[in-house]
């Protein structure tokens, strides 16, 4: 679906004299604001085939109504998410939940909608009805060769179709791991996964990349293989210069300083990119921003400083995905939210006065420290983020513009009320 530009247009007018007065507040007191609106419009955030249905428990789902029923449809809705905020232009697919079958014109739905091709990721999480060894005790850990052959193909083959699409980095993702002390020797585990990892890197082309993702549990509860981001590190250092460690928001155990984590990937070159999310107790994968605002803006204020360190392009040198679906919102509506979340805390990042915090650092002034932070988080940058919304072609208010055009009852209508798109 696509909501017509004069539609756009008439929104942004009956907004624009609001919006004004407010962006001329924040701007008079910023520096150099048309670098940091430029620095706003390059930023993309990668969406991910999965997240456009509404997500599941292992309790049950509730689906809204007009889920997209095929790929052609998700890129639809990522396109309209894209045309409303200008800053979700990349797509990034889970195979086999969303195989391209015709590469070519997948390539060009997703060009007309403006859409790259982010990060592939690969599934041995899951045994699928065609498989013929199964991954209930593991994938690239599994005691048996054969099971580990099968993980190495498959992602193998995934790096196949992203070569097609234009994509340059796989994420791996493993859920290997174990349920019960004594059912696994850790050592063994590790170096069968290590093999296997380094076998998916050696066919690797040369300009992509690999992400290791880490998950602290779940679906295992004793031990996991890339628990942490020290195991992952271990992988990717291993493995060369290609291998990075992703981090996703919701993998860690309650109160890690995830802030210090990337900070520190940061210093040794290998982070590599991001699944945003926000949790309360787990791997929740609730919109990002709703539960740790604070704690979402530490760990911008580590990259923002970290990537400048390293004279690094913010919107391109890392991967940036949302991860997250759940089941009681609509989750366009969603993502729509949670791109948001990003983009207004990442402005607050680039607040910061990092002279000031530099000098407070090395005169153990912890106060003035405090302050200078603290000054950037409470910061209302919203008109900043719809200034460079505006500025690249997108709406003043998505959320109330996909409300008013009544979106979802359009798609349901299109669509059905019973469609449940792939994903979990
Ligand atoms: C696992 O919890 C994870 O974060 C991985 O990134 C998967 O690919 C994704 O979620 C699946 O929903
Ligand atoms: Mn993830």
């Amino acid at each position: 679906m696509q909501i017509e530009k004069y539609k756009l247009e008439e929104h942004n007018h009956s907004l624009q004299k609001e919006h004004q007065r407010k962006f001329d507040f924040i701007a008079a007191d910023i520096k150099d604001v048309n670098g940091l609106l430029q620095k706003l419009i390059d930023f993309q955030v990668a969406i991910p085939s999965w997240a456009l249905g509404t997500g599941g428990t292992r309790f049950g789902r509730f689906p809204g109504g007009g889920e997209p029923r095929n790929l052609e449809e998700k890129i639809e809705d990522i396109g309209l998410l894209h045309a409303l905020n200008r800053s979700s232009g990349a797509i990034s697919l889970h195979i086999p939940w969303d195989i391209p079958e015709n590469a070519s014109h997948i390539k060009a739905l997703a060009a007309q909608n403006g859409l790259k091709f982010d990060a592939m990721n690969s599934n041995t999480f899951q045994d699928q009805p065609d498989q013929e060894l199964s991954y209930k005790y593991g994938s690239m850990q599994h005691v048996d060769k054969a099971v580990r052959k099968q993980a190495v193909d498959h992602n193998i083959e995934v790096v196949k179709y992203g070569l097609e699409l234009g994509s340059e980095s796989l994420t791996v993702w493993l859920s290997d791991g174990s349920c019960f002390p004594g059912q696994l020797n850790f050592r063994k585990a590790f170096q069968n996964t290590l093999e296997s990892l380094q076998e998916v890197y050696a066919a690797l082309p040369d300009h992509w990349k690999m992400f290791v993702e880490y998950k602290a549990f779940e679906p295992n509860f004793y031990s996991t293989t890339v628990g942490d981001w020290g195991q992952s590190l271990l992988y990717t250092s291993k493995l060369g210069k290609k291998a990075y460690t992703l981090v996703d928001l919701g993998h860690h155990l309650p109160n890690a300083n995830i802030e210090q984590i990337v900070a520190l990937l940061l210093m040794e070159g290998k982070l590599g990119g991001f699944h945003f999310n926000d949790s309360k107790y787990g791997d929740d994968d609730l919109t990002v921003g709703s539960i740790k605002p604070y704690q979402l803006f530490l760990i911008f204020n580590e990259l923002v400083e970290g990537m400048d360190a390293k004279d690094m392009n913010h919107a391109t040198d890392l991967g940036w995905m949302i991860d997250a679906s759940h089941n009681v919102k609509d989750p366009l509506e969603d993502l729509l939210q949670s791109v948001e979340a990003i983009m207004i805390t990442y402005a607050q990042a680039l607040l910061v006065d990092r002279k000031r915090l530099a000098e407070a650092q090395n005169n153990n002034d912890v106060v003035t420290a405090q302050e200078i932070l603290q000054q950037a988080f409470r910061t209302d940058v919203r008109a900043l983020v719809a200034e460079a919304r505006l500025r690249s072609g997108g709406v003043l208010n998505p959320l109330s513009v996909y409300r008013s055009e009544k979106v979802r009852e359009s798609l349901i209508k299109q669509r059905g009320s019973k469609t449940v798109a792939t994903g979990l």
